[in-house]
């Protein structure tokens, strides 16, 4: 078992060497020079535009526990609703999703809610599907985490315009025996 550990290891470092040797022979000898001083605002605009993110993604993480939220995902608003609360563990809780730019619906194609919590807790991958007025929904089921943490994070992934788009918010599960909030 230690021989098979060691082999191992020595595999490992040599696949990391062996990437970094070929990281290196493929990057340009030269470092591309820095861009001039004189460069303005709208050089400045242009280059970050050449390099923006193929995936934009909400900066808070807006909490669904107590009310529906909304999250914006690069001039997308995205929508998040949840039909029954308190959220409940090992229950049907149905989840619903809204894509829309002031006021105006988008269509949020390829959509997906992912659910996590800090710690592994398995695969909670649903797909959305077409409900009534627009909105994406799945019905889901989490489960409960055995050292009492509630916090779950639930991120709504598609794509707008073939750009894709993420938000994530966050929530509190309740265990099912647990008694009714003040
Ligand atoms: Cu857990």
């Amino acid at each position: 078992m230690k021989l098979r550990e060691t082999l191992l290891g020595l595999l490992v470092l040599a696949l990391v060497l062996g990437g970094v040797w070929w990281v290196r022979g493929r990057s340009p000898a030269k470092k591309k020079p820095a861009a001039p001083a004189t460069a303005g605002k709208a050089g400045a605009g242009a280059a970050r535009a050449a390099t923006a993110p193929r995936i934009v993604t909400a900066t808070e993480t807006p909490d669904v526990t107590l009310a529906d939220q909304t999250a914006d995902a690069g001039g997308v608003r995205l929508s998040l609703s949840v039909a029954t609360r308190p959220i409940l563990a090992f229950t049907k809780v149905r989840f619903r999703v809204h894509a829309d730019s002031g006021g105006v619906p988008l269509d949020l194609s390829y959509a997906h809610l992912i659910f996590e919590m800090a710690m592994p807790m398995g695969n909670h991958n649903y797909r959305l599907i077409p409900a009534a007025g627009g909105w994406q929904e799945a019905e889901v089921v989490l489960p409960c985490c055995q050292n009492g943490n509630r916090r779950w994070y639930a991120t709504v992934e598609g794509t707008v315009g073939g750009l894709r788009r993420s938000a994530r918010f966050q929530f509190d599960l309740t265990p099912p025996s647990s008694p009714p909030a003040p």
